[in-house]
């Protein structure tokens, strides 16, 4: 039987008619990283709580090697690599279902945080060395990409040999058109970028040495 990575996007949310993450993973469905690994997508609702449980009910279906959730983060510049999921929710809008935790843990009594357990220091150069601009980000924000990428380290922090993360991708260039011309990516390129992410991570072990990291 082939293992499976199962990789995530998100529906729209906050008035758009369209999630660029789930634009991109949608294309992935069935493709093999290698041999023996093929890749399971699903969509997750733009909902606290029902986002959660339906990648728990993935989690437990296709029991993964890899994980990699995928979500929209309007106004970013480059393939945002998640390094820090924390424990706290605080929602500027609504989310799909009306829901608007201000100042919640994600999971009451949990650690404060978890990282990422994907090698993202070799993923970055191997981005920028594909033509595809990435960065490490030290926020996934406070909304439901946060909290499903908290809830997805909690869930396999009991679980070592399977590796996780949270990507944040820039606006599709239609939307970012609408709204004036912040950054975009095409879809074309994230599939290019998610690929090599998926590939990297399954070889890659530990991270590598590279200076990266932020000043202020
Ligand atoms: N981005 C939102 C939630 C869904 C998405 O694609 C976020 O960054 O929290």
């Amino acid at each position: 039987m082939k293992k499976t990575i199962l990789l995530t996007g998100f529906a729209p949310f906050g008035g758009e008619q369209i999630n660029p993450s789930w634009q991109a993973v949608q294309q992935l469905q069935g493709w093999q990283a290698d041999d023996e690994t093929e890749v399971q997508a699903i969509e997750l609702p733009c909902i606290f709580g029902q986002s959660l449980e339906k990648l728990q009910q993935a989690l437990q279906q296709f029991n993964p090697v890899l994980v990699i959730a995928v979500g929209q983060a309007g106004g970013r510049t480059a393939i945002s690599l998640e390094k820090v999921a924390i424990n706290y929710q605080d929602a500027r809008i609504a989310d799909n279902a009306g829901n608007q935790p201000l100042g919640e843990p994600v999971i009451a009594g949990a650690p404060t945080a978890y990282f990422s357990s994907l090698p993202l220091k070799a993923i970055v150069q191997d981005l920028r060395q594909q033509g595809i601009p990435a960065e490490i980000s030290y926020s996934a924000g406070t909304f439901v990409c946060n909290h499903v990428f908290y809830g997805l380290m909690h869930t396999v922090a009991t679980s070592p040999k399977v590796r996780a993360g949270f990507i944040h991708i820039p606006y599709l260039p239609a939307q970012a058109a609408r709204l004036g011309g912040p950054a975009s990516m095409t879809t074309e390129l994230v599939v290019k970028a998610l690929k090599q992410v998926m590939q990297l991570s399954l070889l890659q072990q530990p991270d590598i040495l590279l200076a990266e990291g932020t000043l202020d």
